[in-house]
């Protein structure tokens, strides 16, 4: 039986071998509900870089470019990185390709490459991802962005819940860090918009007049694509 695997901060990663592996990259608020969010609204693909030179660098090839750093759209960049950039109207973003760097979600996108598989994880596309996972019948791990090196309970959360969805199929009980998350799964999944109101980077966002976007990320199942890594880019 496949083993699904939490790792909570990308500084972890290095402790695990993703050869093989199917790595879900999860960053709940907001870099991955983003991704799923673009490409579900028509954008072609995305393609994620750590340095914002680089990626504004992609205008000039005709890209949309997307950036954030703590939180904020960075200055010269079409869009920040809230979902709303792809589904407001704003902006036309239908057959349009997409640049974009984010404070941790990009990092740990990039830092995760060595799986066999790379796909991008959120709560809107939860059972797309898990029925992902059931097909490829290989070892998961999921791949927290956290946020600058540290744990975060969203992340974390999301490793919970992905692990309840595939415990049939997969080993859920062999590391802690899959117990722990299941664990905070179960204490979250009432009320989940509720339970996370307490996690730092929902303070954070809220600060920034962000609400309207947790309460988007949020939502369970509204997608049912999954963002796969492939020759360079999210598709
Ligand atoms: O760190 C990231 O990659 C971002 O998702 C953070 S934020 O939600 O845009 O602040």
């Amino acid at each position: 039986m496949p083993s699904l695997d939490i790792c909570f901060s990308p500084e972890l990663l290095p402790l695990y071998d993703l050869r093989g592996k199917v790595a879900v990259v999860v960053d709940i608020l907001r870099a991955t509900s983003s991704i799923v969010t673009a490409l579900a609204a028509g954008v072609t693909h995305v393609v994620p870089f750590s340095e914002l030179d680089e990626c504004r660098a992609l205008a000039a090839q005709g890209y949309l470019t997307a950036a954030e750093r703590d939180g904020r759209q960075a200055e010269g960049f079409d869009l920040g990185n809230s979902p709303f950039g792809y589904l407001d109207g704003v902006l036309p973003v239908r057959g349009r390709g997409v640049a974009i760097t984010t404070t941790n979600g990009t990092r740990a996108l990039h830092l995760s490459l060595g799986a066999e598989a790379v796909v991008i994880g959120a709560f809107l596309n939860l059972e797309a991802v898990a029925q992902f996972a059931r097909a490829q019948g290989k070892d998961v791990v999921v791949v927290c962005a956290g946020w600058k090196g540290m744990f975060n309970l969203e992340d974390t959360v999301f490793g919970g819940a992905l692990a309840e969805r595939l415990a049939a199929d997969f080993d859920t009980t062999g590391s802690d860090a899959t117990l722990a998350a299941r664990h905070l799964w179960e204490q979250a999944k009432p009320d989940l918009e509720g339970y996370l109101l307490q996690s730092a980077h929902v303070r954070r966002l809220n600060s920034l007049e962000a609400n309207k976007d947790f309460a988007y990320c949020v939502q369970l199942d509204t997608h049912d694509i999954v963002p796969i890594w492939r020759d360079g880019k999210l598709v």
